[in-house]
């Protein structure tokens, strides 16, 4: 077993060493799927894991997979999370969870070699392709096609905001595999909370129960284009004034339920035609709505479906609401909690059992195998964000608690254990 301190040593060099893909001025990354940067964090990553022994392959849709092989009849406990970041993101989402994965795959790799640990399964480490769903949406692509949710064809076909193809943009990287994925039988991820639980309990690590219940609305307004100087009021159909009262709305909507139950945000708007003197006559935008409970998100739908009809007679223009992006709650499997729990005892580290509000490739994932997802603390519970950050001792007491998660699975620990449940 190698002795913690380099275990520390080695995570934390690398870990710095990536600050340098896509760095952007005000301490953050931005690395969006597909693009340059990506490719140049992931060429790196193969060469540690190359250098770690490790057998490299990517899949039909990008996913990156490193690969202890100890045994070649054996199918793969999975370690991941994703490389890929949102727009001037922070250098901690999805990253942390992928080199902590390698160095506990490391880790784990030197007791079996010593004798000390009996793999009844392979180790992989994956970086699955865009997590972050900001250059192409919806996001948790890569690990929803392996998980079957998402069509891999599908996928490939998706263009970004400039026309390019997924297919097209991991061609230009060099990351459109033809590898065979490894077989996954269990699953366990580690992440930055991104939200301020952990801090706010003064607690180290964060035992993942389950995720929170999400769902997007594409939202289309529809006026009609005029002259802002030659246009009376009375005559205008506006569409962004429209879409600007639903913004308020959106944000609104969550004052009638329990504080810090329900969130909800407009994050991408686009305007048509974007002239300074024309009245725009279409606005597309994306409406996030998140809960803890399914019909909380549901019955702010409905109240802002109702505000929306309100818009279109006031304002006579149309507001057409698409269902988009549904994810059901996924209840982590109580004997991954456990785990968690267990190895964060034995690290010294205090745990607490948390939801995700979140969402990450291992609710996708959850659904196939049975998963296991821990947090470490982020500071102010910002991300994605430049001002993102969790401190360097709280990212290596992760490092320590995934090892020995990742101990037990490669063991079998939740062989017998069902994947989480979607909530009916
Ligand atoms: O959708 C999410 O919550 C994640 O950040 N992609
Ligand atoms: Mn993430
Ligand atoms: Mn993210």
């Amino acid at each position: 077993m190698t002795t913690a301190t380099s275990l520390d040593q080695a995570f934390l060099a690398d870990f710095h060493d990536t600050y340098q893909f896509g760095a952007t001025p005000a301490n953050g990354v931005d690395r969006q799927a597909g693009t340059r940067e990506d490719g140049q964090i992931r060429d790196w990553f193969r060469e540690r894991a190359i250098a770690a022994g490790m057998e490299v392959r990517v899949d039909s849709v990008g996913n990156l997979f490193a690969l202890y092989n100890w045994d070649p009849s054996l199918n793969h406990v999975f370690l991941g999370s994703h490389l890929d970041s949102q727009p001037l993101g922070g250098r901690f989402d999805g990253c942390y969870g992928v080199i902590a994965a390698l160095h506990a795959a490391q880790e784990i790799n030197a007791r079996v070699q010593a004798g000390e640990l009996e793999p009844v399964h392979n180790l992989a480490v994956v970086d699955w392709f865009n997590e972050e769903g900001a250059r192409f949406q919806p996001s948790i692509m890569g690990s929803s096609v392996v998980a079957g949710s998402m069509d891999r064809d599908k996928i490939l076909a998706t263009k970004d905001s400039k026309g390019i193809s997924v297919k097209e943009a991991l061609e230009d990287i060099g990351y459109l595999g033809t590898d065979v994925a490894p077989i996954p039988t269990a699953y366990a991820e580690i992440h930055i909370e991104q939200g301020r639980l952990l801090e706010r309990h003064k607690t180290e690590i964060g035992a993942v129960t389950q995720s929170w219940y999400t769902q997007k609305l594409l939202v289309t307004v529809n006026g009609e284009q005029s002259h802002t100087g030659a246009t009376y009021m009375a005559d205008r159909h506006d569409a962004l004034a429209a879409a600007a009262e639903i913004v308020l709305k959106t944000e609104a909507v969550v004052d009638t339920f329990p504080a810090e139950e329900i969130v909800t945000s407009v994050g991408q708007l686009t305007v048509e035609p974007n002239s300074p003197i024309v009245v725009p006559r279409q606005v597309n935008m994306v409406v996030d709505l998140r809960a803890h409970l399914r019909s909380q998100v549901e019955e702010a739908r409905t109240r802002l479906l109702e505000q929306f009809k309100e818009i279109e007679a006031r304002r006579h223009l149309t507001v057409l609401a698409q269902d988009y992006d549904i994810r059901d709650h996924q209840h982590y499997p109580l004997e991954g909690i456990e785990l968690t729990e267990k190895a964060a005892a034995e690290a010294g580290q205090s745990c607490m059992r948390i939801e995700t509000m979140a969402g990450h490739d291992s609710v996708p994932m959850n659904r196939i195998v049975p998963t296991v997802m821990v947090f470490v603390p982020s500071v102010d519970g910002v991300s994605h964000c430049e001002r993102e950050f969790t401190r360097d001792e709280d990212l290596v007491a992760g490092v320590k608690v995934l090892a020995e998660i990742a101990s037990k699975l490669v063991s079998g620990s939740l062989d017998a254990v069902e994947p989480g449940e979607a909530e009916l």
